[in-house]
């Protein structure tokens, strides 16, 4: 018989030859996310709210003059905020404390511009505190956005301001708990009120803050919170290079350390940077970043906020969605049903991993070793991994789900703590005798998703077909979700005719032009019909084998263009007024600003606005001053409206404007400035407002 002392030592020597059998974990591979950035990444999903005095001013950008009298949120509500981020999965809210107007939303002690000088509670009110508050009553993480850039400070651009704006950051990341992210935005320098010099200030955008000093500031008394930052130093995080609300489909969690990152390589990092700065996706789930009423039909549907997802957190990057708050001092209901509607989608579709319970092998295992077999991708263990030997950065791994299973979805995730490594790999099928491909991608990082045409197999193969070191995959997921319509495009060309396009070619489309609701009764879209004038065209896609109908699409267009002209300019300038935002006119020629946009209406009108979109393709040519004039012959110009388009550069959607009614032919749009500061100025499309003209 063996002694009790006997048995633990056999146990032991049995562990232990088990334990040396063990291959070593792999060697990170390259720079590698801090434990904050772990942390960060691991939040997925998160919120920002804009609040500031331009949300009563309906402006995106606050020029610091304005009266804090006219900011009285009456109904303000942190717990709403709190309680519709919590049900909509999202881990945290970041907060504009302060805007580029300056404007405070705590009671800040080194400025009167601030909540204590509005109607607001009084002047007792603390919106940074209720937000704290409510945020820990459900478990919420909250965020800071502290802008570097202030309209309203006398002392903005001097040394002065850099220690006003250390002291406001102290005050924010000392008073109000643990804060998980602080956001400095690139928006930097230009004109403002500056304490009532009014004028244009700029700054550098390298070395006038002193970040790494700022950077220090935050670390010690945050030390778990993340930085943000698209203006100076590499932060933590990165900015993607748009708001629209995607990032590249290779997508690098690198970027180098020091020197200029191209812009546009924001959007895709650097796959040889050496340094860790994942991406995250900010956008609005409006157009706009502050409220606007005139927007409250423009709430991005369901299929845009799909597109969404999988474009920011199918692409290896963090979703932070913004709710403009309203003049109520709440996120209005369209945006929360919108908001819940999306979350609620998500989880239908991630409701059923159908890999769980397969069998997998793989074609190397790293020293076939069960640590690392390939059953570890889908054991539901973030922390474990499929991994193969060092040498072998090609390899495949087959799941048998034991029967034919339908699929549309593909999940995996590289195990990111020892570096991100998969330059490319595929998804094939087995479906009837052979693999078929299913698809490809290129990188994969904490979490890749692709989207395709369900297929129907017992058998699915990821392969690995180029990496930078041996490939670690901690998780696999199939999932069938359920068909999504999106709601049809409609576009009017100068002509006239009306064009309705569905995203899926095989649905069908009703519309309506006669203000009704569309439906399977109201007509069927069969060829572009002609309009004359005013209308309102709404739309519908409909799927006749499930049944189901796409949100309705919506447009409405003004007086018709059929008989403009666009005065002195080349042929291509029609690509301005031909309904295509897809088209553009870039006016570049020989041209010095100001440069105009001269439309002769072919007979007189009365012009209360107007509307502008700049070119969706790459960003040249976006005029952000402006002066719009309109005239009876020619000669003689009545300026109707002046100003800018704030936050045209990473925001550029249609800019609407609207002014007391004028009488004309001739309109002229001058371009004064545009977002590069050099003189180009280009329109994907330009339409007028007139009076009786129905919501815009
Ligand atoms: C931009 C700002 O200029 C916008 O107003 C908004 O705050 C957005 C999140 O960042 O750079």
């Amino acid at each position: 018989m063996f002694g009790r002392s006997q048995l633990i030592a056999g146990l032991f020597l049995v562990l232990s030859a088990k334990a040396i059998a063990q291959p070593a974990p792999p060697k990170p591979c390259g720079p590698i996310p801090s434990a904050n950035q772990l942390r960060w990444q691991k939040m997925e999903f998160y919120a920002f709210v804009h609040l500031s005095v331009n949300t009563f001013t309906d402006q995106e950008w606050g020029n610091g003059d304005e009266d804090p009298k006219i900011f009285n949120p009456d109904k303000l509500d942190c717990r709403q905020w709190a309680r519709i981020a919590k049900e909509a999965g999202m881990k945290g809210i970041i907060i504009t404390a302060k805007h580029h107007s300056g404007f405070c939303l705590w009671p800040s002690k080194y400025t009167d511009y601030s909540v204590k000088h509005s109607p607001w509670r009084g002047g007792k009110g603390d919106i940074v505190g209720d937000l704290a508050k409510a945020c820990r009553e459900y478990g919420l993480k909250l965020g800071i956005y502290l802008s570097p850039w202030d309209r309203n400070s006398a002392v903005y651009g001097k040394p002065e301001y850099i220690t006003y704006f250390r002291n406001q950051l102290r005050e924010l990341l000392t008073n109000y708990g643990d804060i998980f992210e602080v956001w400095f935005d690139g928006a930097n320098g230009g004109s403002g009120y500056y304490g009532g010099a009014r004028e244009t200030r700029t700054i550098d955008r390298k070395t006038y803050y002193d970040w790494p000093n700022t950077y220090k500031l935050v670390r010690s008394l945050q030390p778990k919170a993340v930085i943000w930052n698209d203006g100076g130093d590499r932060a933590d995080l990165r900015w993607v290079g748009t708001e629209a609300g995607n990032v590249g489909e290779t997508n690098w969690s690198l970027l180098n350390d020091t020197g200029d990152v191209p812009y546009n390589m924001l959007h895709y990092g650097l796959e040889d940077g050496n340094a860790w700065v994942p991406a995250e996706v900010n956008t609005s789930i409006r157009p706009g970043w502050f409220y606007h009423a005139y927007e409250d039909t423009r709430v991005k549907s369901l299929p845009q906020l799909m597109d969404t997802y999988y474009s920011s957190e199918g692409r290896n990057g963090a979703l932070l969605l913004n709710f403009p708050i309203d003049r109520h001092g709440l996120i209005h209901e369209t945006d929360q049903q919108a908001v819940l509607a999306f979350a609620r989608a998500v989880r239908q579709t991630l409701a059923v991993n159908l890999a769980s319970g397969a069998r997998a092998t793989a074609s190397n295992v790293r020293g076939h070793a069960v640590a690392f077999a390939a059953q570890k991708a889908i054991d539901e263990d973030p922390a474990s991994y499929w991994a193969t030997d060092d040498s072998v950065t090609t390899a495949s791994l087959t799941l048998d789900l034991g029967r034919p299973i339908t699929f549309n979805r593909f999940l995996v995730q590289e195990y990111i703590a020892l570096g991100q490594r998969v330059k490319a790999f595929t998804v094939e099928a087995f479906a009837g005798d052979e693999w078929k491909r299913v698809t490809a991608g290129t990188t994969i990082g904490y979490k890749r998703i692709l989207r395709f045409n369900a297929v129907t197999a017992q058998k699915v193969r990821l392969t690995i077909t180029s990496a930078k070191a041996c490939p670690l995959i901690s998780n696999i997921g199939l999932y069938n979700a359920p068909q999504l319509l999106n709601a049809p495009a409609i576009l009017r060309a100068q002509s006239g005719e009306v064009f309705i396009r569905p995203a899926d070619p095989e649905s069908q489309v009703y519309y309506t032009i006669d203000g009704t609701q569309p439906g399977t009764a109201s007509p069927k879209y069969n060829r572009p019909f002609p309009t004359d004038g005013k209308v309102t065209v709404r739309a519908i896609a409909y799927d006749p084998i499930s049944k189901k109908a796409s949100p309705e699409s919506r447009e409405t267009f003004d007086i018709s263009r059929r008989n403009w002209k666009i005065l002195g300019a080349d042929p291509k300038s029609i690509y301005a007024i031909d309904g295509d935002p897809g088209t553009a006119w870039q006016q570049t020629k020989s041209a010095k600003m100001p440069l105009d946009l001269v439309i002769d209406l072919g007979k007189e009108e009365i012009i209360a606005g107007f509307r502008y979109l700049p070119d969706q393709g790459w960003p040249a040519g976006i005029i952000t001053g402006y002066e719009f004039y309109v005239s009876m012959d020619t000669t003689r110009w009545t300026l109707a409206d002046k100003g800018e388009f704030s936050n045209i550069r990473n925001n550029p959607g249609w800019q609407i404007r609207t002014f007391a009614a004028v009488k004309g032919r001739y309109l002229r749009l001058r371009a004064l400035r545009n977002t590069q500061n050099n003189d180009a100025a280009g329109y994907a499309e330009f339409d007028v407002i007139t009076p009786d003209e129905i919501k815009r």
